[in-house]
C-alpha cells in the first residue's frame, strides 16, 4: 500500500467546528481476505443542526464498490470522491448510508488501520487509521454504536474478535465462519479493532466489585502461552485497584488482549479489545529481563485504565489527546507506585521526564500540552502530551489533595460518561469541587517551554526567608505558573530543621517573585533547603548548591527523591565540570576523585541493605545523551565518553570490596520472582557489577562471565553481558555468540541483543550496525527490530553515531528514506535525532543539516518525516 496522502494542511484547535452529522449506529461486515478484503457497512447518520452540506465521509486507500442512501444506489455522478474523502448528498435529517468497499491488508507496511502480522489481521485506528478501512466521520467526537460481522476461512483464522461482547458464531458453507460482536458502549472510531488468526488463548476471570462475572483472556500464538502470566496478574490488579482508587468498575461480558509482533506502539486501548506490541505482554523468567516485567505491568494497566479515561469519557477533537494520556499515564504511574516502591517509582518517571521531555521543550518541537496546531497528529504522541500531561494531573492532585481530586475524577466521569470533551471540562469539575481558582494553572496546558525556578536563600534576624522567582528559556515577561512547591530544611549535620513547626511545606507559587520567611532557631549553618521534595512541579530547579550541601541532603534527606537527586546533581556536578574542563584542554584530565563524592557514594552503598532498589537508582550514572543534553553548543562527544567512564572506574577503584561484599549478599535465592525485593537485589548487582568491570582487572570480568554462564533468569543474565559491555574485548565477544546462539530464533530476546550490538563503543560501531542489518533475526519490516538496532544506535551510542566524519548520519538518513516509504510514522520517531544538531560543533552541525534537508526535500517524503524535519531545520 502506498503511504502516500494528499498535502497535509495545518490544522489549528481554534477552527474547531462541531461535525455537520453524527453517526448513531454502524453496521459492518468484513469478509477477510489478505489481499482483498471486503467490507461492508451500514451507518445510521443524523443531521446536526440546521444546513443542507453534504455529508463528508473520510476515506484513503480504499476501493470504492458501491454507495446507496436509504436503500437508493447512487450513480457516479451523485457523489464525489478524492484521495481523502467521499461527499454524499443527504436529503433529510436522517439517512441510511452503505458502503461497500475493498482494501489490501497484505500491502499495509505502514501498520495502521487494517493490516496482517504473522498471518494474523489486526488493526490500529488511533488517530486516524479507521479510514483506511472503510469510510467514516473519522474523528473522535462521533461516537457510534459498532455491530461488527467477522467472516473469514477457518482453518487459518479460527479466532475472530471484535469490540463488546460476542452474540453468535456459526460455520458457513466452504470452510468459512462467522462471528458476530456487539459493542453496546458508543464509541469513537479510533476505539474499532478487529483480530482474526491462528490464535491462543490464556484465560482467567473477574469479579467486579458489583459482582459481575468478567471473561479475561490473552491471545498470543501457541508457542507464547508460556509467557503470559504475568501479564495476566498486571491485569487483574489493575481492575480491582481501578475499583478501590476510582471506583471504576469493568462494563462489558469479556476483555480480551491480542499480543500481536509488528506494531508501531505500545499497545492500544480499543474497546474491549487490547491490542499490544507483544513485547508488553510476553514475559518468562527466562527471556525477559526485571525492566520488562516493570513495563508490562505499567503497560497493562495503561491500557485497562483507558477503559474510563479515553473510552467512556472520551476526547472532543486531537488536541485534547493530554486529556486521556496525561491522566491516564497518571493513573498508571500511582498503580505501579502502589504495587512496588513508591520512590523508586517516582524516580523513574522523573528521570524519563528530564531525559525526553525535558529534551523535547527545549527542541525544535517544542509544544505545550495542549497543542494548538498539527500537520500530522501521530506526531503529537509525544512525551509532553503524555509525561508532562501526567505531571500537570499530577500537581493538580497535590494542589487539592487526595479527597478532593477523588471527588473531582467521580464528577468527571459521571458527567461526562458517553461524551467527547475537552481538558477544559476535566480542569473544571477539579475546580468545581475544590472551589479553588484554578485559571492561572490554565497556562500548564497552554505554554511550552520547562520553567526554571531560581531560588536564593538567607538567614536573617532568626528567620529563614526563601526567595522563588519564575522564568521560561528563551521569553522574557512571561505570565506566573500555579504550582505546588514541597520544601524542607536541614542543618549542616543533616538534622531536620522544622518549618513552622513542620517537617516540610508546600507552598502554593502562584507569583513570578515570591518570597517566603520562617522562624527557625538555632540551627547549625550552613543550611541546606531540600526543594521541590517528590518532584511536587515538573520545573527545573536553579539554586547554587554546593557540593557540601549536597553530599548532606544525598546522605540524610528525608525526602528519598531528593536524596537521589541531591546524589545525582553532586555526580552531574563533577562531571560536567571535568568534561568542560577535558574539551578545552583536548586532553583527559587528570584530577582525582572529589572527596565529597566519594564519600557520599560509599553512605550510599551503606544503606544498600536497607533499600538495594533505591541505592541501585542512586549510582546509575547520567546517560551520555542525558549529559549531551546539558550543553547548549559543542558539544563534546568524545569527553562526555571518556569522563563518565573514567569517573565510573574512579568510583569502583575506591569502593572495590564495599562494591564486592554488596554483589556476594545481595544474590537472590531461588527461582526467579519479580518483586520488590529481589528485583532490587538484582538492579544493585547490575549497577554494583558494571562498576566493577570497568576496573582494569580481569578476575571482575570472570565474575561478569561466571553470572552469565549460571543465572537463572533473562535480567542477570544480560546484566551480566552489560557489564561485560563496559570493557569489551574477547570475553564479552563471547559470550554475546553464546546469548545469540541460544536466542537466535526469539526476536524480543534478540532486541536486547541488538540493542547492545548497537551501542558498543569497541571497534566500527557503524559497520557493525551495516552488517547486523542483514542478521537473520532482523526485519526492517518490524518496528521493535529498527528501534532496537537502528533506534539504540542513534540514540545510545554518542561517541559513534556523532563520529566527526559524519558517515553516521549519512548511512542513517538512507536507512530513514528506505523506512519511510513503507512506515513513515517509524520513520519520521527516527528522524527526530537530528533535532539537536544546533548543539553540535560546525562540523557536525552541518552534517546533520545537510541529512535533514536531504530527507526533507524529497518529492515523496511522507507528511510525518516532513513535519519533524521541517521544524527541526526551522
Ligand atoms: N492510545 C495509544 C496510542 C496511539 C498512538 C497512535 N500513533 C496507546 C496509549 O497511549 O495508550
Ligand atoms: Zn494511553
Amino acid at each position: 500500500m502506498s503511504s502516500a496522502r494528499a498535502a497535509p494542511v495545518e490544522i489549528h484547535l481554534a477552527d474547531y467546528r462541531a461535525p455537520d452529522f453524527y453517526i448513531d449506529r454502524v453496521d459492518l461486515v468484513f469478509d477477510l481476505v489478505p489481499q482483498e478484503t471486503r467490507v461492508r457497512s451500514t451507518l445510521q447518520v443524523r443531521r446536526q443542526g440546521a444546513h443542507d452540506r453534504p455529508l463528508v465521509l473520510d476515506g484513503e486507500g480504499l476501493t470504492l464498490l458501491s454507495v446507496a442512501v436509504d436503500g437508493r444506489p447512487l450513480a457516479a455522478e451523485e457523489f464525489v470522491r478524492d484521495e481523502v474523502s467521499l461527499r454524499l448528498p443527504i436529503p433529510g435529517d436522517t439517512a441510511v448510508v452503505q458502503i461497500e468497499n475493498t482494501l489490501n491488508p497484505a500491502a499495509n507496511t505502514a501498520l495502521e488501520g487494517l493490516y496482517v502480522s504473522s498471518g494474523n489481521f489486526c488493526t490500529q485506528c488511533e488517530p486516524e487509521g479507521f479510514r483506511r478501512i472503510t469510510y467514516f466521520i473519522d474523528r473522535p467526537d462521533v461516537l457510534a454504536r459498532y455491530t461488527v460481522t467477522l467472516i473469514a476461512d477457518a482453518e487459518p483464522y479460527p479466532v475472530l474478535l471484535a469490540n463488546g461482547n460476542p452474540v453468535s458464531a456459526e460455520a458457513l458453507p466452504g470452510g468459512r465462519h462467522m462471528a458476530r460482536w456487539v459493542d453496546p458502549h458508543p464509541k469513537p472510531s479510533y476505539l474499532f479493532a478487529l483480530v482474526a488468526g491462528k490464535l491462543h488463548a490464556v484465560r482467567d476471570e473477574f469479579v467486579t466489585q458489583s459482582g459481575k462475572r468478567v471473561d479475561l483472556a490473552i491471545y498470543v500464538e501457541a508457542h507464547n502461552l508460556d509467557r503470559c502470566a504475568h501479564a495476566m496478574d498486571s491485569l487483574k490488579r489493575a481492575m480491582r485497584w481501578d475499583e478501590e482508587v476510582y471506583g471504576r468498575e469493568y462494563d462489558l461480558d469479556v476483555f480480551n488482549i491480542v499480543a500481536v509482533d509488528d506494531f508501531n506502539m505500545g499497545a492500544m486501548e480499543n474497546k474491549g479489545l487490547n491490542i499490544f506490541n507483544s513485547r508488553y505482554i510476553l514475559a518468562r523468567p527466562d527471556t525477559a529481563t526485571d525492566a520488562d516485567y516493570a513495563g508490562i505491568e505499567s503497560v497493562v494497566a495503561h491500557e485497562y485504565f483507558h477503559n474510563w479515561s479515553g473510552n467512556r469519557v472520551t476526547c472532543r477533537d486531537w488536541f485534547q489527546l493530554s486529556l486521556k494520556e496525561g491522566f491516564t499515564v497518571f493513573r498508571d504511574q500511582e498503580f505501579s507506585a502502589d504495587m512496588g516502591s513508591r520512590a523508586v517509582k517516582r524516580i523513574a518517571d522523573v528521570n524519563v521526564l528530564r531525559q525526553f521531555q525535558f529534551a523535547e521543550d527545549a527542541g525544535p518541537q517544542k509544544h505545550p500540552v495542549q497543542p494548538k496546531s498539527y500537520r500530522e497528529i501521530n506526531n503529537f504522541y509525544t512525551s509532553t502530551v503524555y509525561n508532562k500531561g501526567a505531571e500537570v494531573v499530577r500537581m493538580q492532585r497535590n494542589l487539592l489533595g487526595a479527597e478532593k481530586f477523588r471527588a473531582g475524577t467521580d464528577l468527571y466521569f459521571s458527567r461526562f460518561d458517553g461524551q467527547a470533551v475537552t481538558i477544559e471540562d476535566f480542569f473544571g469539575c477539579m475546580s468545581e469541587v475544590s472551589g479553588l481558582d484554578l485559571q492561572p494553572f490554565r497556562r500548564w496546558y497552554d505554554v511550552a517551554g520547562t520553567p526554571v525556578l531560581t531560588v536564593s536563600d538567607a538567614v536573617d534576624g532568626g528567620r529563614y526567608q526563601l526567595t522563588l522567582r519564575q522564568s521560561l528559556p528563551g521569553q522574557a515577561g512571561i505570565e506566573p505558573f500555579m504550582l505546588p512547591f514541597t520544601v524542607a530544611l536541614f542543618d549542616a549535620n543533616g538534622h531536620p530543621v522544622p518549618l513552622d513547626g513542620q517537617a516540610e511545606h508546600t507552598l502554593v507559587l502562584r507569583e513570578l517573585e515570591q518570597t517566603v520567611s520562617w522562624a527557625i532557631p538555632d540551627a547549625k549553618r550552613p543550611l541546606v533547603p531540600s526543594l521541590n521534595r517528590g518532584f511536587t512541579a515538573p520545573v527545573q530547579v536553579d539554586y547554587p548548591y554546593t557540593p557540601e550541601q549536597l553530599a548532606v541532603l544525598s546522605r540524610a534527606d528525608t525526602d528519598d527523591f531528593n536524596r537521589w537527586d541531591a546524589f545525582l546533581r553532586l555526580m552531574q556536578h563533577v562531571l560536567l565540570a571535568r568534561i568542560r574542563a577535558a574539551a578545552e584542554q583536548g586532553k583527559p584530565g587528570t584530577d582525582t576523585l572529589p572527596e565529597d563524592l566519594s564519600t557520599a557514594f560509599g553512605a550510599l552503598l551503606h544503606h544498600a541493605n536497607d533499600d538495594p532498589m533505591f541505592v541501585a537508582e542512586c549510582i546509575t550514572l547520567p546517560t551520555e545523551s542525558y549529559l549531551a543534553d546539558q550543553f547548549s553548543h559543542d558539544t563534546p562527544v568524545v569527553w562526555i565518553h571518556q569522563e563518565r567512564r573514567r569517573l565510573r572506574a574512579e568510583l569502583a577503584a575506591a569502593w572495590a570490596s564495599t562494591l564486592h561484599l554488596l554483589y556476594r549478599n545481595h544474590e537472590p535465592q531461588g527461582a526467579y520472582h519479580f518483586d520488590g525485593r529481589s528485583a532490587g537485589q538484582r538492579a544493585l548487582r547490575r549497577q554494583v557489577l558494571s562498576y566493577l568491570c570497568a576496573l582494569d582487572e580481569p578476575a571482575w570480568w570472570q565474575l561478569a562471565a561466571q553470572q552469565f554462564a549460571t543465572a537463572n533468569n533473562m535480567t542477570e543474565s544480560f546484566n551480566a553481558l552489560l557489564a561485560l559491555s563496559v570493557t569489551g574485548g574477547s570475553l564479552f565477544e563471547e559470550k554475546m555468540q553464546a546469548f545469540e546462539a541460544r536466542w537466535r530464533q526469539d526476536p524480543l530476546v534478540m532486541d536486547k541483543w541488538f540493542a547492545l550490538q548497537a551501542q558498543r563503543t569497541d571497534g566500527s560501531a557503524l559497520a557493525r550496525v551495516q552488517s547486523l542489518m542483514a542478521h537473520p533475526a532482523f526485519s526492517f519490516k518490524n518496528p521493535n527490530r529498527v528501534r532496537a538496532l537502528l533506534g539504540s544506535f542513534s540514540r545510545g551510542n554518542l561517541l559513534h553515531f556523532h563520529a566527526a566524519d559524519g558517515e553516521s548520519y549519512r548511512w542513517f538518513a538512507d536507512r530513514i528514506i528506505e523506512l519511510d516509504a513503507m512506515n513513515p510514522q517509524i520513520a519520521a520517531r527516527m528522524a527526530s535525532v537530528f533535532n539537536t544538531w544546533r548543539r553540535f560543533d560546525g562540523g557536525r552541525a552541518a552534517a546533520m543539516r545537510a541529512v535533514l534537508e536531504k530527507l526533507h526535500d524529497r518529492p515523496d517524503c511522507s507528511p510525518d518525516l516532513a513535519e519533524i524535519t521541517g521544524k527541526a531545520l526551522g
